[in-house]
């Protein structure tokens, strides 16, 4: 009987462990932020793109783009980057960024379908 008391013991610190490890992850995820960009996306291809490019921006740990309604939502790091450096990555895939406009150079190399002025599709 005295082994079995040990063991539910030694269960109940690993669960204590377990679950203070869980509250310490969670809030060193609080540190992370979400904003909203306003993109001149058009198509699937804009999307991917996108998503992809961003994804590799530093301090960028999840990117979602909604083509119905051209928002990007970023969430990053506030300690790695800020939301004017977001900015300026999304002009720099050759998408306007909010007020920003697209980088000219890069805006040019994207694919006819996916230049703002053509239709939605
Ligand atoms: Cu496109």
């Amino acid at each position: 009987m005295q082994k079995k008391n040990q063991f539910l013991g030694l269960m109940m610190a690993a669960f204590l462990l377990i679950s203070t490890a869980g509250t310490a992850l969670s809030q060193e995820q609080k540190k992370e932020e979400t904003i909203t960009i306003k993109t001149s996306a058009v198509c699937g291809m804009c999307k991917e793109r996108i998503e992809k490019d961003m994804k590799f921006e530093k301090g960028v740990t999840a990117v979602e783009l909604d083509l119905k309604t051209k928002l990007l939502t970023v969430t990053y790091k506030p300690s790695k980057t800020n939301p004017d450096k977001l900015r300026e990555a999304v002009t720099k895939i050759g998408y306007d960024a909010d007020d920003k406009p697209a980088d000219a150079k890069a805006y040019e190399k994207l694919p006819a379908c996916c230049k703002k002025d053509s239709a939605p599709h």
